[in-house]
């Protein structure tokens, strides 16, 4: 079977050696090895200033990867930036959720990662906590302080859920690495995880084309091997 190409959209790095600013386009190393381990081949799709410009590379690809990143820009779901909230780049929102609009039209099989799951949600219409305390101001500590691959909180699957098919539990441990969360849902998707303080932790259409989880699964790939099952997903449907 010809292994399906995965593009993983690419973020902007203001990278510091020394005292010069160096923007890299970059993404994750994790996030590539995450999907040759489970069968396809990454692609990385930098940001680019002419938007269309991307479609050629769109044409290679048989699945996206929507990886984490900075906060997604306020403005773009009709709010005002608080206090709280973290670094933006709404040039690289826009080109990513110009990408989502391409993959609805083409029904490209979709996993979102963290940042990827918000600005999914927002590129559908939907909105954010801008900082957890906003939804509840008794949360639990959902940015962690050790490794990136320990496991910090539960969360709770529902079980009607494409995703409960795939980690086959409806409990189960996860790292977590995010001070924002989902407010209002964008269209054609729905919640189905949350952590036991109420926090939205994964989404999905109700085809099944688009998975959303709010944690890093391709950082749990050894402490969690189930978390393989979500981006073998990703590869299956886009095989077909
Ligand atoms: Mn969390």
């Amino acid at each position: 079977m010809k292994k399906p190409i995965i593009g993983v959209l690419g973020s902007v790095l203001k990278h510091m050696p020394g005292n010069v600013v160096i923007p890299v386009n970059y993404a994750n190393a994790a996030y590539c090895k995450a999907v040759e381990r489970n069968g396809g081949i990454p692609f990385i799709i930098p940001y680019l200033e002419n938007k269309e410009d991307v479609l050629p590379l769109l044409e290679k690809c048989d699945g996206l990867l929507f990886p984490g990143g900075e906060d997604v820009d306020t403005h773009l779901y009709g709010e005002e930036p608080h206090a709280l909230i973290g670094s933006m780049n709404r040039k690289v929102d826009e080109f990513w959720i110009y990408i989502e609009k391409i993959a609805d039209e083409r029904k490209l099989p979709v996993l979102g990662i963290c940042r990827g799951m918000q600005l999914i949600n927002v590129a559908r219409g939907g909105s954010l906590y801008q900082d957890l305390t906003e939804l509840n101001s008794k949360h639990l500590l959902h940015v962690q302080k050790q490794e990136r691959d320990y496991l910090m909180h539960k969360i709770k699957i529902n079980s009607e859920s494409l995703l409960y098919k795939l980690l086959e539990t409806n409990e189960l441990e996860t790292n977590t690495l995010h001070h924002q969360c989902v407010k209002a849902l964008g269209n054609d998707l729905k919640i189905t995880a949350y952590s036991i303080d109420e926090i939205p932790e994964a989404m999905e259409s109700n085809d099944g084309r688009i998975v959303l989880v709010q944690w890093h699964p391709e950082e749990i790939l050894d402490t969690e091997p189930r978390m393989n099952n979500i981006f073998k997903n990703l590869i299956e449907k886009s095989s077909k």
